[in-house]
């Protein structure tokens, strides 16, 4: 039984690429698999903005449900974005819903599991927007007022994309040190670069955001593979394709 993990889908209507591919790969899963979406499944502008009704017209929220419905196993952990959806993806989906940090072994590997907004690197003004308050708020903004609101953070997010990126990982990577000769492997959301640190102790991987490319980390027969497809243009096959084994080097 393959044990597959993602993070950072941030689904949104307004990008129907990103739940297309996400709804695409949920395709090849089988009632057999198991997977985790390791946080920000949706986007709080899509969480916080949308009925049940609507919510269930995006493709890959349809796919998940059906994956569990078939039988397959699908536990979630909140994320940053959709920590004030845990209940509507347990009614929707049928989701098992999973707190971090979550400790789990599959086919004998250790795992350590966060989304990675709690482990310090997080800007004091974006810790405001957790707050449910926030998310109501803004679920009941008007369009006219949100848009505007979302550009600027969207914008802001750009501008100091690098930066935050190196200070969340090197907070990522010190983690993953404290917790060698405890766990195997680290795995890790929020930052959606991916990443994956397969020859330290713990190796550490950072899933990746769905914005622009689909990855992924699958546990099949006691080894994790960790892939990134670089699928961004309709139609096209993957331009690259990372597998990389344990103590294996990249190639
Ligand atoms: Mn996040």
């Amino acid at each position: 039984m393959p044990y597959y993990f993602a993070s950072d889908v941030h689904l949104r209507f307004d990008y129907p690429d990103r739940d297309r591919r996400f709804q695409a790969w949920l395709g090849r899963l089988t009632p057999a698999d198991a997977l985790l979406v390791v946080g920000d499944l949706c986007d709080f502008w899509m969480g916080s903005r949308s009925s049940d009704a609507a919510l269930m017209r995006s493709p890959s929220l349809q796919s998940l449900a059906a994956f569990r419905e078939s039988g397959g196993s699908l536990a979630i952990m909140a994320g940053n974005h959709d920590l004030w959806m845990c209940d509507r993806y347990q009614a929707l989906l049928g989701a098992e819903i999973v707190c971090e940090p979550l400790d789990m072994t599959v086919m004998g590997l250790r795992l350590r599991i966060v989304h990675g907004h709690l482990l310090g690197a997080l800007r004091p003004w974006k810790a405001v927007m957790e707050s449910r308050a926030f998310f109501r708020g803004f679920g009941l903004t008007p369009g006219f007022v949100a848009r505007p609101l979302d550009l600027i953070l969207a914008w802001r997010n750009n501008r100091g994309l690098l930066a935050d990126e190196e200070r969340h990982l090197k907070v990522y990577r010190e983690y993953a040190r404290s917790l060698a000769g405890q766990t195997d492997l680290v795995v890790i959301g929020h930052v959606h670069r991916p990443v994956d640190d397969h020859a330290s102790n713990p190796r550490l991987v950072v899933l990746g955001g769905w914005q622009s490319r689909s990855s992924y980390l699958v546990i099949d027969q006691g080894v994790a593979h960790y892939h990134i497809e670089n699928d961004r243009a309709q139609g096209s096959p993957p331009a690259t394709r990372v597998d990389s084994l344990p103590g294996e080097n990249r190639s």
